[in-house]
């Protein structure tokens, strides 16, 4: 199969960085270990009826204790880069600008680090990737209260830079913004669980919390972002950004004006949300507030000059394609998509790509390269992907069959194939690749059920053994063959 890539040998910069990314909670484990405060999916996951199989992240893959062994394993698998986040309420247990720091925490990022980097691999670090300080939830509402939120993310910022930025060069302020509002304060299946769905949350408003969120998000990135400009970029020399999710949007009808119209719309719902005021226009796309009205916050203008511009590169999350249908009737109060279907098959009934053992994921590498044009025609600047992957059903144990993950090897090729085409052909900027995930890790609400490793964890071991699977290899083979040597 590496025939598709045969063209593609060294079309990629000879400083490319590729390796794997993984989140705090997710891997971890030692949820209350040595001082750390409990974050919102601490709550959210001792709570009954919340995660699918009743699990917990309090041990998760216990990389919080391997990480020696960890490092050495993303060694063998050949990563030039890891990226990875940080506990909040592991470094400031109650989270606040007041709030006292713990060393322990501090020191184990540092330890982790100066493995990774004693391994020459280059850290990427992630300050938030969903996981709240509860303590701020309970105080103030967290992100529902940005005047109060953004001086906390700052100082927890501060600390950030302080302490690590010496050895980092890489930094990423928020995961999926997007995806932290929408399963949050929308869906409610993610915590901090609010919705408007008095079935499943009791608090909640799914037509304004959403928007209220996202903009503490964009204004308090902007202010991390400046704070590490103005005291720290220069001597440090790092760069600095923002990780946005989006998937590819499809017309499902391509002869119909209103489903191209539409199938544009999603993506401005989904991507350009965050993408155009920080990236482009320093405000909202005018067909959300078209849409929208005075449910979407507006910029003051002080807001909108600093979110402008507040990000070094385009960090890019993506791992489907969807097709879009437009809608007859008018959108519903509780609509974030721009109101459209989102489909599987399109008006031919060609399928969107093969099923996953994921509900929303399906393999589609010929929408990530329309993704990658789409983002580098309208934002122009350098891409890090900073996610891609996928499950397989069926992987259940580390069996032979299972270990030879032939669905996760074809999806690794069609999408690295899209990549090395996107920059060769197409002219695209792209400058690193960090597939989701490691190793199998607590895949939140899916709880251990997803599995999108390219390590198999025996979550039922002691010590969570590890057994690798050989996509981690073909991988590794794409690379040496695509990087520029
Ligand atoms: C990302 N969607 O979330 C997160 O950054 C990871 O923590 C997570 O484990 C990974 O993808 C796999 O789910 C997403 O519905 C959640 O399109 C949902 C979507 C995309 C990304």
């Amino acid at each position: 199969d590496y025939d598709r890539v045969k063209d593609l040998k060294g079309v990629l910069r000879n400083d490319f960085y590729w390796g794997y990314a993984t989140a705090a909670t997710q891997v971890e484990g030692g949820w209350n270990a040595d001082g750390k405060g409990e974050s919102i999916w601490d709550r959210f996951a001792h709570t009954p009826g919340k995660v699918k199989d009743a699990s917990t992240p309090d041990d998760a893959v216990l990389s919080y204790y391997k990480y020696k062994e960890d490092v050495a394993l993303l060694k063998s698998y050949g990563v030039t880069g890891y990226r990875f986040s940080l506990s909040w309420s592991r470094i400031i247990p109650l989270g606040g600008k007041d709030d006292p720091v713990n060393e322990a925490g501090i020191r184990y990022y540092s330890n982790l680090i100066d493995e990774l980097l004693a391994n020459k691999i280059t850290p990427f670090v992630t300050l938030f990737h969903w996981d709240t300080p509860q303590a701020l939830e309970d105080r103030y509402g967290g992100m529902l209260n940005k005047e109060k939120y953004t001086p906390d993310f700052v100082r927890y910022a501060s600390v950030l830079f302080e302490r690590f930025g010496d050895r980092v060069k890489h930094w990423i302020t928020y995961n999926e913004p997007g995806v932290y509002t929408l399963a949050g304060y929308a869906a409610g299946v993610h915590a901090p669980a609010r919705s408007s769905n008095r079935a499943l949350n009791e608090e909640g408003d799914s037509s304004t919390e959403p928007f209220i969120v996202g903009h503490t998000e964009l204004v308090s990135h902007a202010y991390a972002v400046k704070l590490y400009r103005e005291k720290f970029q220069k001597e440090q020399k790092g760069i600095i950004g923002i990780t946005l999710h989006g998937n590819y949007s499809e017309p499902w009808d391509e002869n119909d004006p209103l489903d191209v119209e539409a199938a544009e719309r999603a993506r401005e719902f989904e991507i350009a949300w965050y993408a155009d005021p920080v990236h482009k226009t320093g405000d909202y796309p005018a067909s959300m507030r078209a849409q929208l009205g005075d449910r979407l916050p507006r910029f003051t203008a002080e807001e909108s000059k600093l979110v402008l511009g507040s990000s070094d590169f385009y960090g890019m999350n993506s791992y489907t394609t969807f097709y879009i249908r437009h809608k007859d009737t008018p959108p519903e109060l509780n609509d974030h998509s721009g109101n459209v279907d989102k489909l599987d098959t399109n008006s031919k009934g060609v399928s969107r790509g093969p099923e996953s053992d994921t509900y929303w994921l399906r393999t589609a590498p010929w929408g990530f390269r329309k993704l990658l044009n789409w983002i580098w025609k309208r934002y122009g600047v350098p891409i890090y992907i900073t996610e891609n992957g996928t499950t397989a059903k069926g992987e259940t144990e580390p069996s032979e069959a299972v270990l030879n993950d032939q669905f996760r090897i074809d999806f690794f090729n069609g999408y690295l194939e899209a990549i090395g085409r996107a920059v060769k052909e197409d002219g695209v900027d792209i400058r690193s690749y960090f597939a989701w995930t490691f190793t199998d890790n607590w895949e939140w609400a899916a709880g251990y059920t997803d599995r999108f490793g390219v390590t198999f964890i025996d979550f039922e071991s002691e010590g969570k053994k590890r057994y690798p699977k050989k996509s981690a290899y073909v991988v590794k083979d794409l690379f040496q063959h695509m990087v520029k040597a």
